[in-house]
């Protein structure tokens, strides 16, 4: 399955390297991915080649004209009309892996790079499928959003990550963060690697790494822990982590889960 990615800007060159390189820049090689930049001034038909204008109502900044990127937007649509049309703003909703996932099963994204105050509302109204944000931040363009949303999206592309990885294996993926990762050496500046990562028992290192996924995302990020499908044993082990009581850290598993 391959996805092609069309992406509407003022400023193509952003693009060039960041997609060029690793993982990305291989998918291309590949033809997993097919990204294309439109530069949205080459719909500007007047001399000046127009893109942006002041605001109605007055207020501070630029906002970008309709007729460019509706003339843009038109040649890509006119192409292929199923392309799946997302606006990166602020005001859109936070991307998630899950949102990731579902984008990945698109065969053409259209990514739209706002910049200045954003886009007058019509391009919103007549052509916008889906409004996401990459935080509760304000960028100066769009472009790096777009960039994070591509990335987070080909990792589910099948043959974008190496053979033996599969992004169903990641962080969030059990909307749990990771555990602890580790490599030689075994002793940096007096700190070991826990000796049970050592042990071989592969169904000890597992229960370690989800016990140790737990401890974290109920310390960092609680709010992950609703989403979490935890069996029994698990529900009872956060009991012990949010009491406070250290379980028996990086010793062998003493409960059965
Ligand atoms: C943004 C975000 C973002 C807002 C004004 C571009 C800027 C300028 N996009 N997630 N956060 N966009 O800050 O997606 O037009």
């Amino acid at each position: 399955m391959r996805m092609r990615v069309d992406i509407l800007t003022l400023f193509p060159n952003m693009f060039s390297s960041p997609l060029q390189e690793s993982i990305l820049g291989r998918a291309v090689e590949k033809g997993l991915i097919q990204i294309r930049t439109i530069n949205i001034r080459d719909f500007a038909l007047d001399k000046h080649q127009v893109v942006d204008d002041t605001p109605y109502g007055g207020g501070q900044g630029m906002v970008m004209k309709v007729e460019p990127i509706a003339r843009a937007i038109e040649s890509v649509k006119s192409q292929n009309p199923s392309a799946w049309i997302v606006y990166l703003t602020p005001q859109g909703k936070p991307l998630q892996q899950d949102m990731a996932r579902r984008l990945s099963t698109q065969s053409h994204l259209l990514l739209l790079c706002g910049r200045y105050e954003g886009v007058d509302e019509r391009v919103r109204e007549l052509f916008i499928n889906e409004e996401i944000s990459i935080g509760d931040y304000v960028l100066t363009g769009g472009e790096l959003a777009a960039m994070v949303l591509i990335d987070a999206v080909s990792r589910f592309i099948p043959g974008v990550l190496g053979s033996d990885r599969s992004a169903e294996e990641d962080s969030f993926f059990n909307s749990l963060l990771e555990y602890p990762q580790y490599t030689r050496p075994f002793n940096f500046r007096g700190r070991c690697v826990p000796e049970i990562l050592l042990s071989g028992n592969h169904a000890a290192i597992s229960l370690w790494r989800r016990r140790e996924a737990l401890r974290r995302t109920s310390l960092r990020r609680p709010d992950l822990l609703t989403k979490a499908d935890l069996s029994e044993g698990e529900k009872k082990l956060l009991e012990e982590i949010f009491k406070g009581n250290s379980i028996d850290g990086d010793g062998l598993p003493i409960k059965k889960l």
